[in-house]
């Protein structure tokens, strides 16, 4: 499937000029000052990363190469008419910068199912960790075992050229997101089904092979994680697991070592691991009420207990967004269309009408409005996906299409390594003007 390669090579690299002549010529060009405030806050807007895959807008939501959410679901190739789109055509669009006609689509398929053996080796590290270590452990650890295939490791132990590494990238990446699934269901099934294991079908889609290897061989189940591999791939370049996916990648660290940092991030509870805090969190609240269908005002109290302990509501909030996230409406659409009357889901759409006035009146939070991570765990769960543990795997074989998509353009641009400067804490105090500083 060279075409896509040297598509990709054909649109891309005459950006490598743009690159140079921002660098070189425009260099002195003062494009924003940094206050006191987004240091103490985590950077936040702050200019500093390149990334053409997708940018956010606080109030609109995610644009994929100027794409929304709903653009992509009207726009992407599909299998069928009344399903969802297929993510290899996201990973397209993030990659070339075009929407793919369905032959694109196929072929990206196809080119995906030849590269997804797994080495044995890979299995070998899952099997030795314990059942109590975290699926994303699991699948963080299996990524790293399998940097022993890296050609790009190879190519510059051989000494390529600087000007090759996105190819050997390319192909690193390629084959990375092709074992996906093939690992994410081995963890799946060695975790939940007594380690009987599911062949995949090279005739189906990547999605859709997740899904069968998983256990889940309908097509509702299919429909729901093409349209969750979709939502879910890329969220601009500074949130967690695509900035440190990127940061690791610009010591030219191997494809595999740089997505697995990425991952360990997309594993705490403030990004991708919050799809399981929502869901847990649901549970503890039936559990604690000893009612699965607890009343409007059982849920804000509820709410407004956890805020009191000083915890977050997790699904809600975000670091960019001020709006409801579009990642959520489109969840909430699927939902509508497909599942009439479902106890978890009906506590869902009532968080979210009542969440975000309790988080407003706290006066401090920036955004009140539900995120990504509100409504996947209970569309999954709905599906008989109920392992809560393994949600966040799914959002991280997703996030893959992103972040590596990303990584093969920084090798093409050759951005530099990362490396912003630290101060003390005192430097900051001095430079706001105040005099006695505690430390
Ligand atoms: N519940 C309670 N308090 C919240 C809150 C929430 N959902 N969201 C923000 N706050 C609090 C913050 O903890 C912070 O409190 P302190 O001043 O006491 O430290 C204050 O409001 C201001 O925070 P902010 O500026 O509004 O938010 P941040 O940019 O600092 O953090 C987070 C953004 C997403 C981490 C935050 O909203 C949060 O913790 N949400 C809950 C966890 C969650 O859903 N995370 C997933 C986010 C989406 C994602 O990345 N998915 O992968």
């Amino acid at each position: 499937m060279e075409y896509i390669k040297n598509k990709f090579y054909q649109k891309a690299s005459k950006c490598i000029n743009e690159y140079q002549k921002l660098k070189n010529e425009h260099g002195d060009k003062v494009i924003a000052n940094v206050t006191i405030g987004q240091v103490m806050t985590g950077m936040k807007g702050v200019p500093s990363l390149i990334t053409d895959t997708s940018k956010l807008d606080p109030n609109t939501g995610i644009r994929f190469r100027g794409y929304t959410i709903p653009e992509l679901r009207e726009k992407l190739p599909r299998l069928n008419p009344e399903g969802e789109p297929l993510p290899e055509g996201l990973f397209y669009l993030m990659l070339i910068g075009e929407i793919p006609d369905r032959d694109d689509v196929l072929n990206i398929s196809k080119d995906w199912a030849t590269r997804a053996y797994v080495p044995q080796h890979v299995f070998d590290v899952i099997d030795s960790l314990p059942l109590t270590s975290r699926p994303m452990t699991q699948f963080s650890a299996a990524i790293l075992s399998m940097a022993t295939d890296s050609i790009f490791q190879k190519a510059y132990r051989a000494g390529v050229h600087k000007k090759h590494y996105w190819d050997t990238t390319y192909e690193d990446v390629m084959n990375l997101i092709a074992r996906l699934p093939r690992i994410a269901a081995y963890i799946y099934r060695r975790n939940f089904h007594n380690n009987h294991h599911i062949e995949p079908d090279p005739r189906l889609d990547w999605a859709g092979n997740l899904a069968h290897m998983m256990g889940h061989d309908t097509e509702e189940v299919k429909r729901l994680l093409r349209l969750y591999m979709v939502v879910h791939a890329d969220h601009e370049g500074g949130n967690v697991s695509a900035h440190t996916t990127h940061l690791v990648g610009s010591a030219l660290s191997n494809p595999y070592y740089a997505y697995a940092a990425g991952m360990l991030g997309l594993a705490g509870p403030l990004h991708g691991y919050a799809n399981q805090e929502v869901i847990n969190w649901i549970f503890d609240m039936i559990q604690e009420l000893d009612n699965d269908n607890p009343s409007e005002e059982d849920i804000v109290a509820y709410t407004k207990k956890t805020l009191s302990e000083g915890r977050v509501i997790p699904g809600y909030g975000h670091a960019v967004l001020r709006q409801t996230d579009p990642r959520f409406t489109a969840q909430q659409e699927f939902a509508k269309k497909y599942i009439k009357d479902d106890k978890l889901i009906n506590i869902v759409n009532t968080l979210h009408r009542v969440v975000p006035p309790i988080l407003e009146a706290t006066g401090k939070v920036k955004n009140p409005w539900p995120n990504v991570d509100a409504y996947s765990g209970s569309l999954l769960y709905y599906y008989g996906v109920k392992e809560h543990s393994f949600y966040t795997v799914l959002f991280g074989v997703s996030r893959a299409l992103g972040v590596l998509a990303s990584l093969v353009m920084d090798r093409l641009y050759g951005l530099p390594i990362e490396r912003p400067s630290s101060f003390p804490l005192k430097w900051y105090h001095e430079k706001a003007g105040e005099k006695d500083g505690a430390c």
